[in-house]
């Protein structure tokens, strides 16, 4: 792609954030079975992977299942859950030259065990790497995430490791399953694909800063140019934190 955004390689956001949404649509627009937008849409995780890396992203984190996603139909369950398997059996080594780490977070206990294996072997064969992470949200959601940290700080509290005046900001980016980001356990930028703009139970802690990007684009036919155009609408913001930017006298 030509450079005309003039994207600022210096001011890449650190951790990109994806809910990689339209596979069944665009499979929809074409009269295919839903598999082939999955199929097709993990085609995509494998080019945004790499244009990511290279960009110099720290962290890319991909919503591809949510807790909800188990009320699809069985044949539709089944094929996401083997998705994980193919994408180990065609996609890692590439991963390893990339020097890409892969994270999976969610509640993995409840894959089926093909599936938890893959995830397991992903993470093993990736371990050494120390480029960017690719971190997939895998039977997550944020809800229930907030629901185990408040869980893990009150057995703390008591069992006496921790007492209830500590509880900080800190104490609860320390029992997220962001926590093993650090230090990009937020993300700078979460982008939606395909039209809709909402989090759906996405990281809900985790965005409290973070810039929103929607784009009408199904996921399968998200490009190297549409990152590249999320990334330049980021750098155009200004970012606040919710404090005020000095050299900005606007409001
Ligand atoms: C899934 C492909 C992308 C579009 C969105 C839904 C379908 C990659 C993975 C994956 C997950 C863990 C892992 C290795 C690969 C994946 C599911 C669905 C369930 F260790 N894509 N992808 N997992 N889709």
């Amino acid at each position: 792609m030509p450079d005309e955004l003039n994207l600022d390689f210096g001011r890449i956001p650190n951790h990109v954030a994806i809910i990689m949404d339209g596979n069944g649509r665009w499979a929809q627009q074409r009269h295919l079975p839903r598999a082939a937008g999955h199929k097709a849409g993990m085609n995509t995780v494998k080019t945004i992977t790499k244009v990511a890396s290279h960009l110099g992203v720290k962290v890319l984190t991909l919503y591809a299942f949510s807790t909800e996603n188990w009320k699809r139909s069985d044949s539709e369950v089944s094929y996401l859950m083997q998705l994980p398997v193919d994408f180990f059996d065609t996609f890692v080594p590439d991963l390893v030259k990339e020097n890409v780490r892969v994270n999976v977070m969610g509640y993995l206990d409840q894959l089926p065990d093909k599936t938890r294996r893959a995830v397991d072997q992903a993470m093993a064969d990736t371990a050494e790497s120390t480029g960017m992470v690719l971190n997939f949200a895998l039977n997550y959601g944020g809800q229930a995430e907030i629901v185990s940290a408040v869980q893990a700080i009150a057995a703390q509290v008591k069992s006496n490791q921790l007492s209830l005046t500590d509880i900080d900001t800190t104490t609860v980016d320390a029992a997220l399953m962001t926590a093993s980001l650090a230090p990009y356990n937020n993300p700078d930028l979460l982008i939606r694909t395909s039209g809709e703009e909402r989090i759906s139970n996405f990281l809900l802690w985790q965005i409290a800063y973070s810039e929103l990007d929607f784009t009408e684009r199904f996921w399968p036919d998200f490009t190297e140019a549409d990152l590249k155009l999320a990334i330049k609408h980021f750098q155009q913001r200004d970012r606040r934190f919710g404090g005020r930017k000095s050299t900005n006298d606007d409001d």
